[in-house]
């Protein structure tokens, strides 16, 4: 039988069968897992085969991945692990305070998701915190998004009486939420899906820092094509394997015009002569944030705040 694993350890792994029913499986001895060079071979999100005895199971084979993302190891910088696999769009849950989400973050994610085509939804949350002049910076930031072709929602996953629009768009689909420790990403799965029944935790009022309430992607089926991944906070997302050259082709904005580039597609956009990405920035027609993004990863700088 095959499935999808909801849930890893490490040791033993939650995993979802085609016949609906759930089961807690181990992985068979003898099955190869070299040739993975992150630190977990099985992801949340996994399709795996395996022998069902009972309510358990012995995982025979991890089915091949339409796609992945990959989370930096906090300890061993390097070194990833994949925080889940075969996924048809990526939720980013942001915020302007408590805490405040920066625009590197945003764009890094988008970037990991556009790097496999994944779709990407922003979603700010927390507009009734907000002041007149902060709404006015959010709508502003909500624009600049919609022109590079991303949809963004403004919610207050606490206090909206309605949260259909975003309800409807996570329906026959596998859906990770990404954001920040203390966003509200398990708060408005539990509005969403009173069933899911998630802890949530207090923003520290002295750091405007969550602490950490979700501590392990999990990975919860709401029917039979409806998956969503809760994850836990992630404080800087790194962009893993990937080359300078083509970071730019994650930008949908710089995409198309990256080829009127003198140097064509050895142009890394940064100083050089005639080319059409600076142009762009220039007039206005790239958001100077995205183009501030895009520098910082091709440099490597750290996540700009
Ligand atoms: N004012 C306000 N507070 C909210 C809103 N949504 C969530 N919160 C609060 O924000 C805090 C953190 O929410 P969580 O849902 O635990 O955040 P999380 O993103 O799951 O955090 P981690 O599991 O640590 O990654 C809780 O105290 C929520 O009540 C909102 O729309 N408005
Ligand atoms: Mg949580
Ligand atoms: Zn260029």
């Amino acid at each position: 039988m095959t499935g999808r694993v909801l849930k890893s350890t490490g040791s033993w792994y939650e995993v979802a069968g085609e016949d609906t029913l759930q089961y807690a499986c181990r992985v068979r001895g003898k099955l190869r897992l070299e040739g993975f060079k992150e630190s977990n071979p099985i992801a949340v999100g996994d399709r795996v085969a395996f022998e069902a005895i009972g309510k358990e199971g012995i995982i025979t084979e991890i089915l091949p991945r339409d796609n992945h993302m990959l989370r930096q190891s906090v300890k061993r910088t390097g070194h990833a692990s994949v925080l889940a696999a075969n996924i048809d769009q990526v939720l980013i849950l942001a915020t302007l305070r408590q805490p405040r989400t920066s625009l590197g973050f945003i764009d890094r994610v988008l970037v990991s998701a556009e790097s496999f085509r994944i779709p990407q939804l922003i979603v700010f949350n927390k507009k009734d915190l907000l002041n007149e002049d902060e709404l006015r910076e959010l709508n502003q930031l909500s624009i600049a998004y919609q022109e590079t072709g991303t949809a963004v929602l403004l919610i207050s996953a606490a206090h909206d009486p309605d949260l259909t629009p975003i309800k409807d768009r996570l329906q026959n689909k596998v859906t990770l939420i990404a954001g920040h420790s203390g966003v509200g990403k398990s708060t408005l799965l539990n509005r969403l899906f009173p069933q899911l029944e998630l802890a949530t935790g207090a923003i520290s009022g002295y750091s405007e820092k969550g602490t950490h309430t979700t501590t392990f992607a999990e990975m919860f089926r709401l029917n039979e094509t409806t998956f969503i991944i809760d994850t836990p906070g992630i404080k800087e997302w790194g962009l893993m394997d990937m080359d300078k050259q083509e970071i730019s082709d994650y930008f949908p904005e710089m995409r198309e015009l990256r080829l009127d580039c003198k140097f064509g597609s050895r142009c890394l956009h940064l100083n050089e002569p005639k080319c059409a990405i600076l142009h762009a920035v220039e007039t206005g027609s790239i958001a100077a944030s995205r183009y501030q993004s895009y520098v910082s990863m091709v440099t490597g700088e750290d996540n700009r705040k």
